[in-house]
């Protein structure tokens, strides 16, 4: 059953600022980060121009990073991926540069999905992002989920951009059904509509520019506790669909999302997860 989340209650952004000149922006609507800008005063998150920012209609913010929960894309019965993305959290606790935001379930979403869970997003800012994604199972039975940081990363031009660390990794391309491909490329190259999932993957994967863009920085991304990766861009055919991105979007964004999909996690009453993702940018 697909219900439409409650309507947004707050515009809330936390802010946090580190020494270096590094900040952040989080919305309590979703937990969703939706800025960051490194110490070099580069914002390194696409948002689009068109989000409806704090969930007006209970879309999700296009762009930064949609936490998402229960349960990754459409691959069940719930809303596309989850419904944590488009409700209201809480303020856990927050200094100058990390916050934690918690959200709870509640009727709605236990209408939705019937177990009682703890959601915690802790962000914090410095030389690097690093987000964390906490799941308790605050309930009497077992669940079963799946999840993702679905980051959406800013580009000067997707055409100068390289993926490295996928080489030789079986994916499921979601654009021509699911077929299984094998990446023979040392460096993946964004050249079509591309939306694939990388499973059993590395940990650590980086997003380079390359010429004719200044190949003077790239960015490298350690996680723990997923264990698959999400390459998507819609490219000129699909961003079509999407009316909260701009036609030629597709050439400043790509998204490379932490993701636990091939594996779903199982939770016994009490137990808990995280997944964590740490972002560095590095001169190259
Ligand atoms: O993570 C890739 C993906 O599942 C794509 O298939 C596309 O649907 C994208 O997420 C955006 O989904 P959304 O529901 O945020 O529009």
């Amino acid at each position: 059953m697909r219900e439409s989340p409650p309507p947004p209650t707050s515009q809330a952004l936390i802010k946090l600022t580190h020494a270096s000149g590094s900040r952040a922006q989080i919305s309590l609507f979703g937990a969703h980060v939706t800025s960051w800008v490194d110490a070099t005063g580069r914002e390194q998150l696409y948002l689009s121009r068109l989000a409806r920012l704090a969930g007006a209609g209970g879309k999700s913010i296009r762009g930064g990073i949609p936490v998402v929960f229960p349960q990754f894309a459409d691959t069940g019965p719930l809303p596309m991926h989850g419904f944590l993305r488009t409700r209201e959290w809480s303020v856990a606790h927050s200094n100058a540069t990390s916050a934690t935001l918690e959200r709870r379930d509640d009727d709605a979403t236990r209408r939705l999905w019937p177990h009682a869970f703890l959601a915690q997003l802790a962000v914090t800012v410095g030389d690097t992002l690093s987000v964390t994604l906490a799941i308790t199972n605050t309930g009497t039975t077992p669940f079963s989920f799946t999840a993702a940081l679905h980051t959406y990363f800013a580009v000067d031009d997707i055409r100068a951009v390289r993926v490295l660390g996928l080489a030789g990794l079986t994916y499921a391309d979601k654009t021509r059904n699911f077929a299984r491909r094998v990446d023979r490329d040392e460096q993946v190259a964004i050249t079509e509509f591309t939306d694939r999932v990388y499973q059993n993957a590395p940990a650590t994967l980086r997003i380079a520019h390359v010429a004719p863009v200044a190949p003077s920085q790239s960015l490298v991304l350690e996680t723990s506790g997923f264990g698959d990766w999400v390459v998507w861009n819609p490219w000129l055919d699909a961003i079509r669909n999407f009316d909260d991105m701009e036609p030629d979007d597709y050439l400043r964004m790509l998204c490379v999302e932490a993701a636990c999909i091939a594996h779903p996690v199982t939770l016994a009453p009490g137990q808990s997860w995280t997944g964590a993702q740490v972002a560095r940018p590095i001169a190259t």
